[in-house]
């Protein structure tokens, strides 16, 4: 059986792990951390870095959304979360390369408020992310309805929008007043509500 590395705490991991119950992929929950079992997490991933997703046959693949694509080819077609091809295919991936900033950005202001000491942290960088943070996910309000939220099967840009903003949300609750992104809520209850999402909690 496949088995995927990395906690639901990451949002990368738990994208890789909501997307794969949802195309029927079984898989083996290695729940190691990267801060605290680095040493065991070192052995089998040597770069320390999640998700990992190591095959049957024993190769592993790194970087979410390589690891993604390597799913969707191994999909059934009707089981696909971003198109092969097509304007469809770019449209999806531009909609989860801003949920992926919106991410990056969630997490480095949490690295950098959060690992840090204090007296180390640097106020402008962490104003900088979180204006970026914003900046991306009132980009994602404002896209045309689409994916699940228009009637759809759901998407990866569903799933991968989903999963930043409970992440965000749940390292920075005063950033994400209930109706600061109203369509993102409604996004985020329909898909954390799918049993894919419930049988992967973030904490
Ligand atoms: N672009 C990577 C990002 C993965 C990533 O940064 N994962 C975090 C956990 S949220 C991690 O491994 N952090 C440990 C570190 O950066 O040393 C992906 O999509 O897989």
């Amino acid at each position: 059986m496949m088995k995927l590395i990395g906690l639901f705490d990451s949002p990368y991991v738990r994208r890789v792990a909501v997307s794969m119950r949802l195309q029927g992929f079984a898989f083996e929950h290695v729940a190691l951390s990267v801060f605290r079992h680095q040493d065991e997490m070192r052995k089998i991933n040597p770069l320390v870095k999640v998700p990992m997703l190591v095959l049957d046959n024993g190769e592993k693949l790194i970087e979410s959304s390589f690891i993604l694509d390597y799913l969707d080819g191994e999909a059934a077609a009707d089981k696909r979360l971003i198109p092969a091809s097509g304007a469809e295919r770019r449209k999806i991936q531009q909609h989860c390369a801003i949920a992926l900033i919106a991410t990056e950005k969630a997490v480095q202001v949490y690295y950098d408020t959060n690992l840090r000491p204090a007296e180390f942290s640097y106020a402008p960088w962490v104003a900088r992310c979180t204006e970026q943070m914003h900046d991306a996910f009132a980009m994602l309000e404002a896209l045309p309805v689409s994916g699940l939220l228009s009637g759809a099967p759901i998407t990866q840009a569903d799933i991968t929008t989903a999963v930043a903003l409970r992440f965000a949300r749940h390292v920075h609750p005063a950033e994400f007043p209930a109706g600061r992104y109203p369509r993102l809520d409604q996004l985020s209850s329909w898909c954390e509500a799918l049993p894919a999402f419930l049988e992967t909690p973030l904490e």
